[in-house]
């Protein structure tokens, strides 16, 4: 089968979106770090959208770590296909938004001198949570991260994600060239206001005047990004070559659904991405609550207890009532209530979109991807609620269950006693601690609890959190994650 590139597009069936627009004539507007599946399914694929209208857009992608996406996609000029799956079939579009590939620590000073060429005006980020240094607990960048402590003192070579943004604007500021917006396109709360505290607080480390000048005059928009994109597997591979003729090395497979609301403050201006579906709006908090809680909440809750009741795909793990009961039980009685109005939005439509997008037959999400990284997701998905469910006076036993279910996991011991590849930045230091206390929920949920970067200084010191978790963790623990999610919904059911 010959490849997907330039010249054999072709030859793809008229089924298939492709590029309409000329790709030679299209310059790098936006540099993006982290181009895994999420950004190729998503910022990729909208920005492609417009690239017709607009070729002062196009995306030039950069890896952080590996060369895999760029030794993948070079050879097929940088295009790749999406397939959107339901149970009603598939869907595919060629995306041609990218104008060329990067892996930053092959070049990372080349990749400053990028970031600070006039043409490029967006910096934008999908790196995940653990990509941004910072202390998940308070959002302030951590310090001591030895990559954060090298840029400081090599800002010509930086390994960060941070380092390299601050690299970029230092250069454009010694330049005298305008900053770029920096769009954070990552699951963290409040993703743009976060992330300018960090660059901020870099910039100040390397330089108070640089500080003060990446403080007034940076923008950083916050967004909310929505699109589900498990891991491409060899399967998806396969199956979508077949569909489109050519073998195409790193398609992705995603849902039809996608969703991104973005603050529309950019200072050197933006793609009409509104034309193809965005939404600009002024504050996005209110959307990126709802998303992170009811959506990514639940997500995370589904992949333990349904990982441990032996379902390896979140459609899988829905197929059963009860967790499925309990989801959405989570999400009306625990989560919505703490949500700020949104005008016209209509929140229970809204969760039961989000249980039929979860039971989606033909995406294999596997449950062991989300359960990935928990340390760094845990306070914005399900700690940040039970904060304020517990200053409302409202109950959290469902939520209390999830955090129960990561303690779980990260003890690295599943319920028939086999060793779980615990993925987490910080699972050397959680296993530690799980060692030492034991599988005993009175010793080990005070143990992880004692992790500061996770739940904070508050939380530990309130009985009815610190409680409502020791039993949901004793119930785990002596009686597995099915009777434990059948008796919860059993109880509410009373
Ligand atoms: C998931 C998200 O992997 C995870 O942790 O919860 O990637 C989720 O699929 C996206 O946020 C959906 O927009």
């Amino acid at each position: 089968m010959d490849r997907l590139c330039e010249a054999t597009l072709d030859r793809l069936p008229a089924t298939v979106e492709r590029p309409t627009y000329d790709r030679e004539a299209v310059t790098t507007g936006i540099v993006h770090l982290g181009i895994g599946a999420f950004h190729r399914a998503h910022q990729a694929v909208y920005t492609d959208r417009i690239l017709g209208e607009d070729p002062r857009w196009g995306v030039l992608g950069v890896s952080l770590r590996s060369g895999e996406t760029r030794d993948a996609l070079s050879p097929q000029d940088g295009l790749w296909t999406v397939a959107t799956v339901d149970a009603d079939g598939a869907r595919h579009r060629v995306v041609g938004s990218s104008t060329g590939m990067m892996v930053a620590h092959e070049d990372p000073t080349g990749l400053s001198i990028r970031l600070a060429q006039p043409e490029v005006r967006i910096v934008s980020t999908t790196v995940t949570e653990k990509g941004y240094s910072h202390d998940p607990a308070t959002g302030r960048l951590n310090e001591d991260d030895p990559d954060i402590r090298h840029d400081l003192v090599h800002l010509d070579r930086p390994r960060s994600t941070i380092g390299t943004i601050a690299a970029g604007l230092k250069r454009r500021r010694d330049a005298r060239l305008a900053p770029f917006t920096v769009l954070a396109c990552d699951n963290l709360p409040a993703n743009g206001r976060t992330l300018r505290g960090l660059v901020t607080r870099f910039a100040e480390l390397v330089d108070p005047d640089f500080g003060a000048w990446v403080a007034g005059e940076v923008r950083f928009p916050s967004t909310m990004v929505d699109r589900i994109v498990p891991a491409t597997t060899d399967a998806d591979r396969a199956a979508i070559s077949a569909a489109i003729g050519l073998e195409d090395a790193w398609p992705i497979a995603t849902e039809p659904f996608m969703q991104w609301v973005i603050e529309d403050d950019f200072s050197l201006g933006r793609p009409a991405w509104d034309t193809v579906g965005a939404q600009f709006v002024a504050d996005v908090a209110p959307y990126e609550l709802m998303k992170l809680r009811l959506l990514n909440g639940s997500h995370s809750t589904l992949s333990y207890l349904g990982h441990f009741m032996g379902h390896e795909t979140v459609a899988e793990a829905m197929a059963e009532p009860a967790l499925a009961r309990l989801v959405a039980d989570l999400m009306v009685e625990e989560c919505a209530p703490t949500l700020p109005d949104l005008a016209g939005f209509d929140v229970p439509a809204y969760c039961a979109s989000l249980i039929a997008r979860f039971r989606n037959p033909a995406l294999r999400h596997r449950t062991w991807q989300i359960a990935m990284d928990g340390s760094q997701k845990l306070p914005q998905r399900l700690l940040g609620t039970i904060r304020d469910r517990l200053a409302a006076g409202g109950s959290i036993d469902r939520l209390a269950l999830g955090v129960a279910a990561w303690m779980r996991w990260v003890t690295g011991i599943d319920e028939q006693g086999r060793p779980i590849d615990v993925r987490d930045p910080m699972a050397a230091r959680l296993r530690a601690l799980a060692d030492a206390a034991g599988p005993v929920a009175e010793r080990l949920a005070p143990a992880l609890l004692t992790v500061g970067e996770v739940f904070g200084a508050d939380l530990p010191g309130d009985p009815r959190f610190t409680g409502a978790v020791e039993s949901a963790l004793d119930r785990l623990l002596r009686r597995g994650a099915e009777a434990t999610v059948e008796a919860m919904v059993a109880e509410a059911r009373r």
